[in-house]
């Protein structure tokens, strides 16, 4: 069995960043574990064409590692992958990940403190875990009868197929999301008909992506502090935002008046436009995903889907649309967090959130000693980069395995009551948001604790709560003693 100090479960953008933030600390005994065969999580499986971030690049960046060279405002994939893997090989954690190897189980070993993992490349006792495992990270398969008999191809659009030539075909998709509404703009000059099957219509936001300029780059390069001042920009615009989606009548109202523009016929608009509340779901940004719906050789299909044929899809009106391709632009299973481990009374953390997911500050479970997570429940975002709650986090946890070291102590837990208070608290400010009351379905909401999803409030806020490793709110116990609280 390998024995480490610290096992990280998954090599995506946190997963990494944590690992980035241990050697800085000069922490050096740790693994990641990957199940992939490469490290970089989304921006390794999302390759589908036009995938790129929605959130402006200088922001959707570590903060300690400014890229002055993004091409663009928002950068496709392939530019965010290779960022991350250049950051990486740069803070020397390559070496460290252990690829092809995917987390089976693990339980907590309550007297030596230490979690024993096992995994398909064997097993490994580490003193703390972290997992990094991705809130949508595992694509969603839609529960549509006869899924499995179609007889043509079918992929979703994070395992993009691109053997498969869509020119001239004939295709359908499944789905409005923020991946279809860039794939679809893409795809649909090159196919012969495209069929999208909508749900629920998006509201949409401007992107107005351009690319960015041979002298900006340089000017980024002589000046981090220009490029710094960029960011700020760009963090305070979406902090507006993020506050003008609480108070959505006027985003609304220039929203309403964009699709207009954007779509002339009256029938297809009123197909297109939702009757909940902007931004109680994700609101897509995009320029040209409306315009490429009222394109001649694309059907939007509003119809209830009841099951997919061996030669295409039927709908509720009896319709059945002839494919060649299906794709499933369907989204993700929220936070597939780390079901195969068992806490100290052997429950996983499933089991544990048989009433609603909840961890304090997003971080840390009552029961589970010595496990943090990254992008836990309530730390998502719908208005800004998710970095921005990521690195609070990782620079906690990193408190956390230091005060553990100085204090000698062998095993963190939060207290129960302090997880408690906090998940009250947050409940509190949930209930108001749009996101419960401006009458939609999204995957931002799980019953029955209304959601768990997303943080309520200004992302400074998160900030500053996860500022400093409050360890009264943890029990600690030493190494020999029983409970010590330093
Ligand atoms: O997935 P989604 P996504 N029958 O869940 C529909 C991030 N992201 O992959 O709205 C019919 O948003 C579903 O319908 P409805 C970003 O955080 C980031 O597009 O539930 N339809 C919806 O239209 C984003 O929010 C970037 O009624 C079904 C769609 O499928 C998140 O990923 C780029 C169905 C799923 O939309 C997920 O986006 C792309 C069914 N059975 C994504 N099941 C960046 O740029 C589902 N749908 C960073």
């Amino acid at each position: 069995m390998r024995s480490v100090h610290i096992a990280i479960i998954g090599a995506g953008f946190s997963g990494l960043g944590m690992a980035i933030r241990l050697k800085q600390a000069s922490i050096d005994d740790f693994v990641l574990v990957e199940r992939a065969d490469d490290i970089g999580g989304t921006w390794r499986d999302n390759s589908y064409p036009g995938c790129a971030v929605d959130v402006q690049s200088h922001l959707y960046s570590y903060s300690f590692a400014p890229n002055p060279d993004w091409s663009q405002v928002y950068a496709p994939n392939t530019e965010i992958w290779d960022y991350i893997k250049r950051v990486s090989a740069e803070h020397d954690v390559n070496r460290h990940v252990l690829l092809n190897t995917e987390l089976r189980g693990g339980t907590w070993d309550d007297a030596a403190a230490r979690w024993r993992l096992s995994t398909s490349n064997g097993d490994i006792a580490a003193r703390f875990v972290v997992s990094a495992m991705g809130p949508l990270s595992n694509p969603s398969i839609p529960d549509i009868p006869g899924l499995d008999r179609f007889t043509g191809t079918v992929f979703h659009s994070a395992r993009w197929d691109h053997d498969h030539d869509l020119t001239g075909e004939r295709v359908g998709v499944i789905g409005t999301g923020s991946s279809a509404a860039q794939f679809v703009p893409e795809i649909q000059p090159r196919v012969g008909r495209l069929t999208l099957f909508q749900r629920t219509p998006h509201w949409t936001f401007p992107r107005m992506n351009r690319r960015i300029t041979g002298l900006e780059r340089a000017a980024y390069r002589r000046s981090p502090a220009l490029q710094r001042l960029v960011r700020a920009r760009q963090y305070y615009y979406r902090e507006l935002i993020g506050t003008l989606l609480q108070r959505p009548r006027i985003v609304e109202a220039v929203a309403r008046l964009r699709l207009r523009t954007q779509v002339r016929d009256r029938e297809l608009r009123a197909k297109l436009t939702p009757d909940y509340r902007i931004g109680c779901k994700r609101v897509i940004v995009t320029d040209d995903f409306h315009p490429a719906l009222t394109r001649p050789n694309v059907d939007v299909v509003a119809e209830k889907i009841t099951e997919v044929t061996p030669d295409g899809v039927l709908t509720s009106d009896g319709v059945e649309y002839e494919l060649d391709t299906l794709i499933l632009g369907t989204g993700f299973e929220v936070m597939p967090v780390a079901d195969p481990l068992r806490g100290r009374d052997g429950d996983t953390l499933t089991e544990r959130w048989r009433d609603g997911r909840s961890a304090y500050l997003g971080t840390t479970v009552a029961e589970f000693p010595n496990y943090f997570m990254l992008v836990g429940p309530n730390t998502a975002t719908g208005h800004t980069s998710v970095l921005l709650y990521a690195e609070p986090q990782i620079e906690y946890v990193t408190q956390a395995i230091q005060h553990a070291a100085r204090h000698d102590v062998a095993a963190v837990e939060v207290r129960q009551e302090a997880q408690d208070v906090y998940n009250a608290d947050v409940r509190a400010r949930l209930r108001d948001t749009v996101w419960l009351t401006g009458g939609c379905d999204s995957w931002y909401l799980d019953e029955p604790s209304g959601s768990s999803v997303l943080w309520p409030g200004h992302t400074g806020r998160f900030q500053r709560a996860l500022a400093r490793f409050d360890h009264e709110n943890y029990v600690l116990r030493r190494a020999q003693d029983d409970v010590a609280e330093p």
